[in-house]
């Protein structure tokens, strides 16, 4: 039926998609699907042809193209009734492809959620509620240990690539961010320092586990504009409490969040610092304001 007859390089020239291109399309999202000449080369049929334009009008349109390959492989009644997927739904889908350990389809749902949404709402309204709600049921048997660490590794991963892309400018004020000491939940923390850095202050990220002497002693070494703590387990609060003199009198402004503070807010005060909020992005103009007025103070 849809006879191969066009070469790579005149889809090329009458689609104006380059060759390059619609091999790695092929390769990465299975579309489109040319038949092969005797010697192998592509032939590409007359619907193909229709289906790439109608790909680079979805691409046009804002739309990942990993999403764009599969609206074109589908019946039109079905595109017809495709709207721009909600917060809501593409967390669902999120937790599903995790569930399922499904790497490839957690990134198409991530790219499809980057290219429809802000930043903001893709960490706080999509990945943060999916690794509560898997925390929740792996808490409840329902997933299996093994998922839950391959799902957060790979969120993980997501976020360290995200605050690689962000870079701040030497010369930004800079904020220190790690994990209490005991602490192995970073993405939290991962989500502050992307955050921040597209704010545009440099961030220096420590991580999993810090020390607090050491943290101190980095902070005495670079004099950072403030030092942020995250703590998520009441293990790591206190061991947090253990080095209560040292935060308090560490001569440098001090921020704390995490579920552990989300549960005892008050605790930042006992350290000498300053509770933001139970999410990051709550957290930054409130932080932003605190300085603000701290140094209209010193003014
Ligand atoms: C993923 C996860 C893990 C992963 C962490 C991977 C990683 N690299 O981070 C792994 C598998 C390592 C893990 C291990 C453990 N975990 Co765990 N884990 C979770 C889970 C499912 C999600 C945590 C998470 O990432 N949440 C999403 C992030 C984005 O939310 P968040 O941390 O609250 O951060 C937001 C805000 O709080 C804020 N924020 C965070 N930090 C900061 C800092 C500042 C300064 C500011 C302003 C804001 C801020 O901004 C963030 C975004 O809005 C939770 C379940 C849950 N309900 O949260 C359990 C949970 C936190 N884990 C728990 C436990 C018990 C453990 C283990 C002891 C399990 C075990 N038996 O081995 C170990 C302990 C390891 C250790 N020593 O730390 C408990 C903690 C209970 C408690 N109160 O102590 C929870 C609540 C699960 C449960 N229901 O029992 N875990």
């Amino acid at each position: 039926m849809h006879r191969g007859k066009y070469t790579v390089n005149e889809v090329e020239d009458r689609t104006s998609v380059p060759a390059g291109t619609l091999r790695q399309w092929e390769r990465r999202y299975g579309f489109p699907r040319p038949e092969r000449s005797s010697s192998g080369y592509r032939l590409y049929s007359e619907e193909d042809l229709r289906g790439i334009e109608a790909m680079k009008r979805h691409i046009a349109d804002g739309v990942p193209a990993s999403r764009a390959a599969e609206l074109v492989q589908r019946p039109f009644e079905d595109v017809a009734h495709d709207a721009p997927r909600p917060p809501e739904a593409l967390r669902d889908s999120l937790l599903a492809a995790l569930m399922d350990l499904d790497e490839t389809g957690a990134d198409r749902i991530l790219s499809e959620a980057h290219a429809l949404h802000p930043l903001e709402v893709v960490l706080v309204s999509i990945i943060q509620p999916t690794l509560v709600e898997l925390g929740e049921l792996w808490h409840q048997g329902k997933v299996a240990t093994t998922t839950e660490h391959v799902a957060s590794s790979y969120l993980h991963g997501r976020l360290r690539s995200l605050l690689s892309l962000t870079t701040s400018h030497r010369s930004n004020p800079e904020i220190i961010i790690a994990c209490a000491p005991l602490d192995q939940h970073e993405l939290g923390a991962l989500m502050l320092a992307v955050l921040l850095r597209r704010q545009g202050y440099r961030v220096t990220y420590v991580g999993a586990n810090t020390p607090v002497e050491d943290l101190l002693m980095l902070a005495q070494q670079h004099q950072p504009l403030a030092v942020m703590i995250s703590a998520s387990t009441t293990e790591s609060l206190r061991a947090l409490r253990e080095h209560g003199d040292a935060l308090r009198s560490a001569p440098t402004r001090k921020f704390f969040g995490g579920a552990a503070f989300n549960a005892h807010p008050d605790a930042a005060r006992e350290f000498g610092g300053h509770y933001l909020s139970d999410n990051v992005v709550d957290a930054i103009p409130r932080f932003d304001a605190l300085v603000r007025s701290a140094e209209e103070e010193l003014a």
